[in-house]
């Protein structure tokens, strides 16, 4: 018999506080046999408090197993319904009903907002002074008095009970971040809740079941703010107020009797407020608690809240309201400390083995009023101090706890967090244990999808280095690194998306991002390079709109495309297409203004896919010297604030602004021009799922033109592109280079490795596709060479140097062990991990979602074993092989309801047993050149082995 498992509802199992009308239902299944597909299925959905039947989709003849439309009777807010599922396999044998499962719809109207917005009585947050780049780059520490921040605010309102509660809800947001409280506990397990969205269009609520934390009697509904994201210092130049300068509240209990009634609480003029222990609060600067202060007295019953102020009603509407869109914050990890450490200074240093982004917890004694100071970095300096290594103002990451001096206390801040591995520990009383102490790690709550090991543990560190550094920067929103800037980086999550899906499920939180990308576009379909953006940016382009720079604001088209390969949900292309579209035309806006600029207006027009205007060629009508160069123009980005192949390692080897600025003049021409050509394609292949035929030509069309122009005006015939790799690597993985000159430029670039002391020298937007580059072009061993390489730049240089994250910088540690202060938690380059997952475990999908499976492993890698694993929509796709000599063992794990082709390298001609007999021939799809051979297989566990050298090959 087989099972049914793993049941979700927008990709969630059991979620609560729901707001799409049209729910999406999925499931695995467990078959313990091979060739498992799903031939039908039917769900069932019932209204869980009343037993009415909702939904019954009937037997439907479909192998989909997930994202299956309800289209049933309309759901209402707060409904909490229950839902099944049975299916049927090939054979017709049916799989009995699942068991129930639940999920539970949020508010799904404005009218359901009963609460009204409130505001504590308040000094505004304070504005920072004007900034002045020459003091960011300076800034090391503090710099500036902390009187400025504002106490945390807290909020409570008693309300009877009199009838027996069966189930009760808060729906709680912030303008600010908050912890909702009931009868003196913390409800729910959420951190820095509501978190980071561009508030204006969409600000997240959040659902928490609160049946057990309610009483008879009198109870006490509390909440404490803080400045978050939404008030406090945040960005690249730590401004404040990005948002808005009051705290606020908007909270509403609903409270449903066994007798059937119903009463609401909600925020309203009887709050009350006041200040209390948590004496300032903010992301980035730190936080600062009086323990002496503290009573958690103050939302229970009974407590008398004198000198408590009230709260201002104040009106922001409802409409910008939305349900928490996937993963909340949470805390999902705790680490031991690994030493405490007296460095050369004297200082006391807490090691913890691993950068991470989050807090610490400590214990400590000692008398009332003592203060312990917390500072956190992410390496010591060369002679091994305590190093605060992110410069730039209100980057503080500083926590101050005054003891309340009654035994032993625990001290951890609650509205902020740090990125850090050691933690600087000023004021303690006593000797420090490393027992005292604990990393508590904070990232949005996405399961673990992905695992790979291999026979080489510096690798195997590689990988983990990529996962942590995943973890630390998935803090509500996909950020460059946690603990400079903080900022959702468009470019950053561009180059790192592939590989963030193979380790997590990535598909909520990414789809929530976009949604704040869309928020953001610009009328003329920019895309601003950090989303959420805010204003403060815009001093980077004085005091104009921020640029939108190719490679940033690719993400657009970039980032859905990857999540339709690996979740296979068409919807993610449908609701990003509209912003796709715009952002491809306004690449050519941005290149018609050029050619309006060199060649006069009016003399060239553009002809986007929606216009039927004539297109003019720029200078065709003038006598032109190069008719050729002329006509190609329009399809060639030169111009505008692009930032090219950022941080190429030979360019910014000394980390210069001047020299970061360097990579993006020196390369932007051709970068941009490639990304015009990529985007193109994309949304072509888009247009193509949604059935757009006429934009799928049109943009297939625009690629190809694109494509050709590059070729014709940048391409040599000798192959020179230029002096840097990254060029080459995007021109080839782009195609745009005429197939007579392929050859050439590809030798050209494997030149440029070679004498690079085979190193890399890609900036950010190439490095995702060297490796590809190369072994798709027959340069397997020179690929090889670079993963194994561990001079620097390279990958293995940070892991033999140290690194338990990726860095900013290759050299952000010498190799005389000095390190500089930069960050030292920036996925970009971890970019690699999904080519380990594709090429050495060799596992990709062939048709979006992994429906289709290609699983093949490349086991001359120089490695004699790797194992990995992926966790799919469908369930578990395990690569795991070994090499002993000439004989390969090769394992693989194929879901339920999928297929899969697997590739045995050099197995041609060779005896292939399959779990030790023989395997079927007439499962043999193909036999390459190279002596792979190719099978078609269906689900279930295989264990494959041959030797190499009984082959034909
Ligand atoms: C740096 C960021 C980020 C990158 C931009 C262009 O400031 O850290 O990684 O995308 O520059």
């Amino acid at each position: 018999m087989y099972k049914i498992r793993e049941m979700t509802v927008d990709m969630l199992e059991n979620a609560v506080g729901i707001d799409n009308p049209a729910p999406r239902f999925g499931w695995k299944m467990e078959s313990g046999k091979r060739d498992f597909m799903q031939s039908a299925y039917q769900v069932r959905v019932w209204d869980g408090m009343d037993g009415r039947l909702l939904w019954d989709a009937g037997k439907v003849e479909s192998d989909a197993s997930s994202f299956i439309l309800y289209k049933g009777v309309e759901l209402q807010s707060r409904q909490l319904c229950e839902w099944e599922v049975r299916i049927w396999d090939a054979q017709e044998t049916c799989s009995g009903w699942s068991g129930r499962a639940s999920f539970e719809m949020g508010l799904l109207h404005t009218k359901d907002w009963k609460a009204k917005w409130i505001e504590p009585v308040q000094r505004v947050v304070q504005a920072e002074p004007a900034f002045d780049m020459q003091n960011q780059l300076e800034t090391h520490e503090e710099t500036s008095s902390y009187g400025r921040l504002n106490p945390c605010l807290y909020c409570r309102k008693g309300f009877m009970l009199g009838k027996k509660v069966k189930r009760a809800r808060a729906y709680v947001t912030a303008h600010g971040i908050y912890e909702l409280w009931i009868n003196g506990k913390k409800a729910g397990d959420l951190e820095l809740a509501p978190g980071f969205t561009t508030y204006r269009d969409f600000l997240q609520y959040q659902t928490y079941d609160i049946t057990n934390l309610l009483q008879s009697g009198e109870n006490v509904v509390g909440v404490i703010l803080a400045d978050g994201w939404y008030a406090g210092r945040i960005g690249m130049i730590g401004d404040s107020a990005q948002f808005g300068d009051k705290l606020g509240v908007l909270l509403q209990v609903e409270v449903d009797y066994e007798d059937g009634s119903h009463d609401v609480i909600g925020s309203d003029a009887s709050f009350v407020s006041s200040t209390r222990d948590i004496l300032y609060s903010d992301l980035y600067i730190g936080e600062k608690q009086d323990l002496r202060l503290r009573d958690d007295k103050w939302c229970m019953s009974g407590f008398q809240a004198e000198g408590w102020k009230p709260v201002e009603l104040v009106e922001y509407g409802y409409e910008n309201l939305a349900a928490q869109a996937g993963e909340p914050i949470r805390v999902v990890d705790e680490l031991e400390a690994v030493r405490v450490i007296r460095t050369p200074k004297g200082e006391t240093v807490i090691d913890f083995g691993q950068v991470v982004a989050g807090r610490i917890r400590l214990e400590a004694e000692g008398l009332a009023g003592t203060a312990i100071t917390l500072e956190h970095g992410e390496v010591l300096d060369k002679d091994g101090n305590f190093l605060n290594n992110i410069i730039g103002r209100n980057k503080d990451q500083k926590d101050v706890f005054l003891l309340r001096g009654e035994g032993k206390e625990t001290l951890e801040p609650r509205f902020t967090f740090h990125g850090f591995r050691y933690v600087k520990v000023t004021g303690y009383p006593g000797n420090l244990q490393k027992e005292a102490a604990k990393a508590v790690v904070l990232s949005s709550d996405m399961k673990k999808t992905g695992e790979f090991t291999c026979s080489d543990e510096r690798v195997n560190r590689l990988q983990k280095n990529i996962f942590h550094s995943q973890q630390g920067n998935m803090i509500s929103i996909p950020t460059d690194c946690p603990q400079r800037e903080r900022a959702g980086w468009t470019g950053d999550i561009q180059i790192f998306a592939p590989t963030a899906c193979y380790n997590m499920g990535m598909y909520l939180f990414l789809r929530r991002w976009l949604r704040n990308a869309r928020a953001e576009q610009y009328e003329n379909g920019g895309i601003p390079n950090i989303i959420p953006f805010i204003p403060s940016y815009n001093s980077f382009g004085n005091g104009e709109q921020m640029a939108a720079s190719a490679g940033w604001g690719d993400a657009i088209t970039i980032v859905p495309w990857v999540l339709y390969q690996k979740y296979g949900d068409e919807e993610v292309l449908r609701e990003n297409y509209q912003a796709m579209k715009k952002w491809v035309e306004y690449i050519r806006d941005c290149i018609k203004r050029e050619c309006e600029a060199e060649c006069g207006a009016g003399e060239y027009n553009v002809r986007g896919c929606d216009t039927n205007a004539t297109e003019v060629e720029c200078g065709a009508e003038t006598t032109s010297e190069n008719p050729e160069a002329a006509k190609r123009r329009k399809y060639l980005w030169k111009k505008g604030q692009n930032l090219g192949d950022w941080l190429i390692p030979s360019v910014v080897a000394d980390a210069s602004v001047e020299n970061m600025l360097k990579c993006s003049y020196l390369t932007q021409e051709c970068i941009s021009t490639c990304f015009y050509a990529y985007s193109a394609s994309i949304l072509s292949k888009a247009a193509k799922v949604l059935g757009e035929d006429k934009d799928e030509a049109c943009y297939f069309e625009l690629a190809g033109k694109v494509r050709k122009a590059f070729s014709d005006e940048y391409v040599k015939e000798d192959g020179n592109l230029g002096d840097y790799q990254g060029v080459y690597v995007i021109a080839l993985q782009f195609d745009m280079i005429a197939p007579e000159k392929r050859k050439q430029v590809l030798e050209r670039l494997v030149r440029l490795i070679y004498d690079n002391g085979c190193r890399l020298d890609t900036g950010f937007v190439s490095t995702p596709f060297l490796l590809d580059v190369l072994c798709e072009n027959g340069y397997q061993e020179l690929a090889y060479k670079l993963l194994f390489q561990n001079r620097c730049p390279s990958w293995l240089y940070e892991v033999e140097h140290g690194a338990t994250t990726i860095w900013e910088n290759w050299n952000a540690v010498g190799a005389d062990g000095t390190t500089f202060p930069t960050s030292y938690n920036h996925y970009a380059f971890g970019c690699v991990g999904d080519w380990m997952y594709r090429y050495l475990a060799g596992i990709s999908e062939m048709s979006p979602g992994y429906k289709k499976i290609r699983i093949a492993p490349h086991v001359d890698c120089g490695l004699s074993q790797v194992k990995a694993s992926y966790q799919s929509v469908y369930g578990l796709i395990q690569s795991e092989w070994e090499l002993d000599g000439k004989k390969v063992c090769f394992r693989v794990n194929v879901p339920e309801n999928t297929t899969a082709q697997i590739v045995l390298p050099g197995a041609a001609g060779c005896q292939v047993t399959e779990s030790g007999e023989e395997f079927r021939q007439s499962l043999i799809l193909t036999q390459g050149a190279c002596g792979d051979v190719t099978y078609e297989i269906g689900s279930g566990t295989y264990e494959f082995c041959y030797q190499r050298d009984s082959g034909i090959s």
